[in-house]
């Protein structure tokens, strides 16, 4: 059976992973009405991904046991700026992340909760790679800058990523 402290904490992290869908539904239909649609496909991706990771929080907790309390989910701004502003602000939105699932992983290790701490050890490696993955296209979109045919490229790239 998992404790209080863990329940309330992996269901906080459930509500901020569900966040982070909605942020990236509303960036995806941002850039959509910029006609940019493959940054628009990436973001769409990604959010599916999101719902992934808090649906995989969700069968861990009921597995052990615990209480699933769903809360209200923040609603996302409607404007984001021009497509590096959108990837800016995902990378600083994803930081965030990793410091929450860092603080989560701590508090497994505290209360030795081995279980909570091996599946949160996921969480941790994805982050690595969400920060990896966002750093280098916000490289690559500084590199090209907002106008000229360069991005309408890395749209193209981006629209060839597929659903999870
Ligand atoms: Fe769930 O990794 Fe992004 O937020």
């Amino acid at each position: 059976m998992i404790s209080k402290t863990m329940q309330d904490a992996l269901n906080a992290q459930i509500n901020s992973e569900q966040a982070s869908a909605q942020l990236y539904l509303a960036m995806s239909a941002h850039c959509e009405g910029k006609s940019f649609k493959g940054f628009a496909n990436w973001l769409m991706v990604q959010a599916s991904e999101e719902t992934a990771h808090a649906m995989k929080l969700i069968t861990f907790l009921l597995d052990r046991g615990g209480k699933l309390e769903l809360k209200p989910i923040v609603a996302p701004p409607t404007d984001f700026g021009g497509i590096i502003q959108v990837f800016e602000q995902t990378l600083a939105h994803e930081k965030g992340i990793t410091s929450k699932i860092n603080a989560l992983f701590e508090l497994a290790r505290n209360e030795k909760d081995y279980a909570s701490e091996i599946t949160l050890q996921w969480y941790v490696t994805e982050q690595v790679e969400e920060e990896a993955n966002v750093g280098q296209i916000v490289e690559h979109l500084r590199a090209v800058g907002d106008q000229g045919g360069g991005i309408w490229y890395l749209d193209s790239k981006m629209g060839k990523r597929g659903k999870v």
